[in-house]
C-alpha cells in the first residue's frame, strides 16, 4: 500500500511494525502524541503493518484524520525486523525511534529521549531496562534466563547493557555510510555495533511492562535470526579489528 506524504516535515518519526495489534494501537497513537504534545514536539507515527488480519491497518489509518499517523501495509509477512527498516527509510524527520506497537515501551519517554538527541548529548538513545531506574515487570525465570543469555552473547559487541531493547531513538545522520543490514529484529542492536554514533550512546531508564493485550509473535524463529545476527556482526567486528591492525 501506497503511503503518503507528511503534511509538516515532522521533527521526529516515530517508527512502529506491528501485526495483530488491534486491541493497543488506537491507545498508543494517543500516548505517544500526549505525551510529546506537551513538550510542543512535532512528530509523525510511522505504523508498519504486515497485514494484519485482525485489521490493525484500518484502525491505524482511522487515526490518521485526528493524528500525524501514516500506515504503510506490507503485503507480504517478513517479520518486524523488515519492517522497521522499511519504517526508517519512510522517515521524514531527522531523529526517527522505534518502539513496540503493544504498549511495553512507555511513550512517556520519548520527550526526554529526544531531549538527549536534541541538546548533542547522544547521537543513539536506547530505553533501557538494566540501568538505574530502569526495570521490567515480574518475568518468569525462564524468560529472564533467555533475557540474561541473550544479552550475555552480545556483551562483546558493544558496551551498551541492555542491548536487545527494541526500544530506541537516533539521528539518521548515524546511518550515513553504515551499512545497514540487520538478520532479525534487532535493528537497535545492529545501529550500536554499526551505526556513525562516535561512542554518543546513552541508556535511558524505561519500565518495560509486559503487553496486557494481544498475543506475542516472537519464537524460536526471532531467536534463531538473533544467533545469526550476532555471528555476522561478531565477524564484522573481528573484520574492523584487524583493518586496524
Ligand atoms: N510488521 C510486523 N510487525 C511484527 C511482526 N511480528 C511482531 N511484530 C511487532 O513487533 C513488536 C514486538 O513484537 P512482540 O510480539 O510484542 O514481541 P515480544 O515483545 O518480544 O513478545 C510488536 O509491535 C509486534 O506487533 C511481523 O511479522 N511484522
Ligand atoms: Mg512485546
Amino acid at each position: 500500500m501506497k503511503i503518503g506524504k507528511s503534511m509538516t516535515k515532522p521533527e521526529l518519526s516515530v517508527i512502529v511494525p506491528t501485526y495483530n495489534e488491534s486491541k493497543n494501537i488506537e491507545t498508543l497513537a494517543i500516548r505517544v502524541f500526549d505525551s510529546l504534545k506537551k513538550y510542543k514536539i512535532n512528530a509523525e507515527l510511522i505504523v508498519v503493518d504486515d497485514s494484519s488480519p485482525d485489521g490493525t491497518a484500518a484502525l491505524a489509518d482511522k487515526m490518521s484524520k485526528d493524528y500525524p499517523v501514516r500506515v504503510y501495509v506490507r503485503t507480504h509477512r517478513t517479520g518486524p525486523g523488515a519492517a522497521i527498516m522499511d519504517g526508517i527509510r519512510l522517515a521524514e524527520a531527522p531523529i526517527a525511534c522505534v518502539m513496540d506497537g503493544d504498549l511495553s515501551h512507555p511513550p512517556e519517554a520519548l520527550p526526554e529521549m529526544y531531549k538527549l538527541i536534541k541538546e548533542d548529548k547522544a547521537l543513539l538513545v536506547v530505553g533501557s531496562r538494566h540501568t538505574k531506574g530502569g526495570g521490567t515487570s515480574e518475568w518468569v525465570w525462564y524468560r529472564k534466563f533467555f533475557s540474561w543469555g541473550a544479552r550475555l552473547l552480545g556483551r562483546f559487541l558493544t558496551p551498551v547493557i541492555d542491548l536487545t531493547s527494541g526500544y530506541f531513538m537516533f539521528d539518521k545522520k548515524i546511518l550515513e555510510g553504515a551499512e545497514i543490514n540487520p538478520i532479525g529484529c534487532k535493528v537497535g542492536l545492529e545501529l550500536m555495533v554499526k551505526g556513525k554514533h562516535q561512542g554518543k550512546v546513552v541508556e535511558y531508564p524505561i519500565v518495560f511492562v509486559e503487553r496486557a493485550l494481544g498475543e506475542s509473535k516472537m519464537g524460536w524463529r526471532e531467536t534463531r535470526r538473533y544467533l545469526q545476527h550476532l555471528i555476522a556482526l561478531s565477524l564484522f567486528k573481528l573484520s574492523k579489528i584487524s583493518k586496524l591492525k
